[in-house]
């Protein structure tokens, strides 16, 4: 099938905020605990229908490689969204977001960030209250903020949709 559009969408967030969960929620619809791997450089692709125009979300999740750069380069060159992902049960990864949004911001100054605050099934771990993470996404020129659980499957859809819609809007402005 044709479509019109090829968005690249990147994951990002420290390790075990649950990135490559998130991925294999929204393209396999499941959700695989015990060791997980994480796929080098080859993306995930998902075809979905938004508005009524056919795209390809290509979803790239981090791996570690990056840190060098010719991996960088590759992994941030056209990227047009990213989903910043913490933990909420740990907030050390909440803290450590400004150095990932300077980063993507930094390889691709007009990248589009959505604030994923990922767990939400382990309430009684929370660290992070939800407004502090409406609060940070507001202070960060993040487009959006949402709660998701890739273990229940909790808005995990929702996010990448409404990066998708985001992009969408602003490739057809
Ligand atoms: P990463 O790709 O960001 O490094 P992973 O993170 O997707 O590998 O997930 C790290 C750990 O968190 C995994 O635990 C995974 O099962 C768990 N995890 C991911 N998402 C969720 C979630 O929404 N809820 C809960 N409860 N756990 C989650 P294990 O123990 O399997 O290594
Ligand atoms: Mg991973």
């Amino acid at each position: 099938m044709s479509y019109k559009y090829t968005f690249k969408i990147l994951l990002l967030g420290d390790g075990a905020v649950g990135k490559t969960s998130l991925v294999q929620r929204f393209i396999h619809g499941k959700f695989q605990s015990g060791y997980l791997m994480t796929i080098g450089m080859e993306p995930y692709s998902r075809f979905e229908t938004i508005d009524g125009t056919r795209v390809v979300l290509q979803l790239w999740d981090i791996a570690g490689q990056e840190r060098f750069q010719s991996m960088r380069t590759i992994f941030f060159k056209g990227s047009l969204g990213a989903l910043i992902t913490y933990d909420i049960t740990r907030r050390k990864t909440f803290d450590n977001l400004k150095t990932w949004i300077n980063e993507a911001k930094t390889e691709s100054p007009r990248i589009m960030l959505i604030l994923v605050g990922n767990k939400n099934d382990l309430e009684d771990m929370r660290e992070v209250s939800y407004e502090e993470g409406l609060e940070f996404a507001k202070k960060n020129g993040c487009i959006g903020f949402i709660e998701t659980s890739a273990k229940t499957g909790e808005n995990v859809a929702e996010a990448f949709l409404q990066m998708g819609k985001s992009i969408l809007k602003s490739v057809e402005r």
